[in-house]
């Protein structure tokens, strides 16, 4: 794949607290940074995002009494895992991972902000009828092909893809560029769906 006007480089939640030692660590989480940052210089568009959380938010085990991290509950509009607490509006933990280039990213885009609804993909919260604007703001620039990396891939990198395609791009995850949470199966399961859904896995050596 070369990149040209039409192909964006969406990088999903490369955040202090996913990285080890933060709030919620996604194992090797680090591992993302070089690599996306070597894909950022292919790119013309490049789009962040940073979950950014209330202190209150729904998504924390904290704000639900007797209730403990990577537990699930159903919520108003469906299941929702709990987590330890993460990426807090304005904290460290919800700054961008040190090392990461963010200088060339033309969009910056922010979610999970309702204290009641969670948003994993960076195109639809969890109610599935709030739009972030990520999908208009990509078709205003001319995207039709978006290509995924970042953190973690069986939730936020997976809920965005699978919107992605929902919206109409077409849609890469570029496999070396994303590490997993991994519970109960999830990485694996998280893969089988956006190959059901037409995702494509690409490594980034055949991005050039
Ligand atoms: C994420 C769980 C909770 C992610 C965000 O970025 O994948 N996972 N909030
Ligand atoms: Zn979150």
């Amino acid at each position: 794949m070369t990149p040209g006007g039409a192909d964006l480089l969406l990088v999903i939640d490369v955040q202090v607290d996913f990285l080890p030692g933060g709030g919620l660590p996604v194992p090797d989480g680090g591992a993302v940074i070089a690599p996306i940052n070597a894909l950022q210089q292919r790119f013309r568009h490049v789009a962040l995002t940073q979950d950014w959380h209330p202190a209150g938010h729904i998504s924390f085990a904290e704000n639900h009494p007797g209730r403990a991290p990577f537990e699930s509950v159903v919520l108003a509009y469906g299941a929702q895992v709990l987590w330890p607490r993460h990426c807090v509006q304005g904290s460290t933990g919800a700054g961008f991972a040190p090392g990461l280039d963010t200088d060339r990213a033309g969009l910056v885009i922010r979610k999970g902000m309702d204290p009641r609804i969670d948003s994993y993909s960076a195109f639809l919260e969890a109610d599935r009828t709030t739009r972030t604007g990520l999908a208009g703001a990509l078709t205003e620039r001319g995207v039709t092909r978006v290509v995924l990396c970042g953190l973690a891939t069986d939730f936020c990198v997976a809920w965005s893809a699978l919107d992605a395609r929902d919206a109409g791009f077409d849609v890469w995850v570029v496999a070396d560029a994303v590490r997993g949470i991994d519970g109960d199966g999830s990485l694996a399961q998280a893969w089988a769906r956006m190959e059901a859904a037409g995702v494509r896995r690409i490594g980034s050596d055949a991005i050039a």
